[in-house]
């Protein structure tokens, strides 16, 4: 196996994060740029239906002699709305924005403040599809957390600036609202906090972990 990753994305932000992580791993990552309008990416009713259909379409633009290439599908789901946007986020990042999931929900409001994280309780869950030049391994990643009452932060992308993740616990796991963590931005969103920051929470970084954990080429010395 090679020791790039070619990734099919059109956005940025998710192709900086998965180099960040794949770097942990002496990986690189390369963005597979194809012109826009040839991969169709189908509407179905789970994430990883979308990546195993977006890398199919990946692999017919492999470079020669490459043998690694990566798609991943992400998205927000609100559980106060059934789980939207989710399947259908670029749809509505792209038509009703941040501020219109913000007006959504104005009325799941309370003075606690652990109530009102209940009531806006939400998840970013990633599903990233590899194919390793022999098999398809298929990688999968969430991060809880809840939706902020107005848009907060310029970094990141998509809906970042909403998005306030749970606090987590020393194992990483993600913690009821009314527990404090170990590691916390302490109310900030996604939005308001570095990209290292987001990495300790990321749903991209879980995905690509439990990829690599399962990457023959990558676990040989264990
Ligand atoms: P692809 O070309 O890789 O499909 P995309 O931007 O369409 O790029 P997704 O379908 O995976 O990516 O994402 C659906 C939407 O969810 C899109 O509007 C993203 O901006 C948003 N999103 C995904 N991951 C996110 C993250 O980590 N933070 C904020 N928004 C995110």
């Amino acid at each position: 196996m090679s020791a790039t990753v070619w990734f099919l994305t059109s956005n940025q932000g998710k192709l900086d994060e998965a180099a960040h992580h794949f770097s942990e791993v002496g990986m690189e990552v390369r963005a597979l740029s194809v012109d826009s309008g040839v991969v169709v990416e189908p509407q179905a009713e789970d994430l990883e239906t979308v990546a195993r259909a977006k890398i199919q379409q990946a692999l017919k633009h492999l470079p020669e002699g490459e043998t690694t290439v990566m798609v991943e599908d992400a998205g927000l789901f609100i559980d106060a709305l059934g789980g939207f946007p989710g399947v259908y986020s670029a749809y509505v990042h792209d038509t009703i924005g941040n501020l219109g999931i913000v007006r959504l929900l104005h009325h799941l409001t309370s003075e606690d403040p652990v109530r009102a994280k209940r009531l806006r309780a939400a998840s970013f869950q990633a599903v990233a599809v590899l194919w390793d030049g022999h098999q398809l391994i298929v990688g999968k990643g969430v991060c809880r957390g809840s939706i902020a009452s107005d848009a907060q932060g310029e970094n990141g992308f998509g809906y970042d600036p909403i998005f306030i993740p749970a606090d987590l616990d020393e194992d990483g796991a993600s913690l009821d609202p009314e527990t404090l963590g170990v590691v916390s931005t302490h109310g900030r969103t996604f939005g308001s906090v570095d990209v290292s920051e987001k990495h300790l929470f990321s749903h991209r970084r879980r995905a690509i972990e439990d990829l690599v954990r399962q990457m023959p080429q990558l676990n040989a010395g264990e």
